[in-house]
């Protein structure tokens, strides 16, 4: 244990001097103090998860987004994790952007099926000018569905940033994926410092930000630390903290990564949750072969936000139904526009 103000002898915030239902936001989180969390025996950990979970969530309400591949595959990034990497010997095929009215369309369909947010995605190491054009125009239309809006593009200098706050963009996902550490066994085409830097653009753009990681791309546990540290201190929390198990793909250098115990992932989830009270966590892509149970834990660990809808980007994601039956034996519900209006 590093100091006095170490997690373990730190006060639950839900308990701080800032009173009962005070919540203490931190951004001096060091990696010893989160290796301190991710160490601690797990009801311990689950009980100040929980705890902090209750000071500003409501527990049984999960929020739902929709993802859609606007331009799939031919990213000339090397990211080990991902199909859409040209550089890989299994990739994607390589698609052209999407028309906004296909665009529109699938997202009516995420609306009707009871989404509150809708995701477009594209394999780009950053927009050009011309296409960043037809975002705007699909994050107008997915707006005026009544549809959040989040986009995840690639890197964005300070201007693209501006027009797409300008086009009503109320999100843009942009991970930091591992450690600083580890960050360079994994992608070797940008830095770091260039995420981070993306990062303050969204940020200074007035656009909230979404970000998070992977787990499973065989770091260790100071890495694990180290990228729930990355974030919990960057200036501002991230609204929303996508934690991906990794979807193994065939093909790509990681297809093949050794998998992890699912307890493991369920402690990521609550060091995100007790580091950044009041972010919206998700438990994002690796639901599909993930137990109903796990996937429960993620939950009780303060995990209250998922993606909805039998694709991810390019891989599979539960089914709604069976979704929608999780989420019924759990006697829990769905923020925006509920389910049960939705299939009413
Ligand atoms: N090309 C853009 C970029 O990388 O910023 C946007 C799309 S990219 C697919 C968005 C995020 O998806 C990545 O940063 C990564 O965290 C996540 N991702 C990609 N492939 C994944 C996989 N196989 N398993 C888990 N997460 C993955
Ligand atoms: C995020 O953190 N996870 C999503 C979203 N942001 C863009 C992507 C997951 C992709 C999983 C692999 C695939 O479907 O291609
Ligand atoms: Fe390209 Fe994004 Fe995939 Fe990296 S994660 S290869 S940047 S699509």
């Amino acid at each position: 244990m590093p100091d006095g103000s170490s997690p373990v002898s730190r006060p639950s915030s839900a308990m701080s001097a800032s009173g009962l239902t005070g919540v203490d936001i931190r951004h001096d989180w060091t990696v010893a103090d989160i290796q301190a969390l991710l160490d601690l025996p797990f009801p311990e950990l689950m009980f100040r998860a929980q705890t902090i979970h209750r000071a500003s969530f409501d527990p049984t309400d999960i929020q739902i987004s929709t993802l859609l591949s606007i331009k799939t595959g031919g990213c000339p990034e090397d990211c080990a994790y991902c199909p859409q990497s040209a550089r890989h010997e299994k990739s994607v095929k390589a698609d052209r952007l999407m028309a906004v009215e296909t665009v529109l369309a699938e997202a009516r369909k995420a609306r009707d099926a009871g989404a509150s947010r809708f995701c477009m995605g594209a394999a780009w190491r950053s927009p050009k000018e011309h296409d960043l054009e037809t975002v705007c125009a699909m994050v107008e239309g997915v707006k005026d569905l009544g549809l959040e809006t989040c986009v995840t593009l690639g890197m964005l200098d300070s201007a693209q940033a501006g027009k797409l706050k300008d086009a009503g963009l109320d999100y843009y996902n942009h991970n930091l994926d591992t450690s600083p550490e580890f960050y360079g066994e994994i992608i070797s085409t940008r830095t770091y410092q260039d995420r981070l830097d993306t990062l303050s653009h969204v940020r200074d753009a007035g656009i909230n930000v979404c970000c998070g990681g992977i787990v499973g791309m065989g770091e260790n546990e100071t890495d694990r630390a180290g990228l729930i540290a990355a974030l919990a201190t960057l200036p501002t929390h991230p609204e929303s903290v996508p934690i991906n198990l990794l979807v193994r793909v065939k093909g790509t250098p990681l297809g093949e990564a050794e998998e992890i115990d699912p307890l493991d992932f369920v402690r990521m989830i609550a060091a995100a949750r007790i580091t950044m009270p009041k972010s919206r966590v998700r438990l994002a892509a690796g639901r599909e072969n993930m137990s109903d149970e796990t996937q429960t834990l993620c939950f009780l660990a303060g995990a209250n936000s998922i993606f909805y809808g039998e694709r991810l980007l390019t891989t599979p994601n539960p089914q709604a139904q069976r979704d929608r039956v999780l989420l019924d034996r759990l006697g829990m519900h769905t923020t925006g526009i509920g389910l049960d209006a939705a299939q009413a």
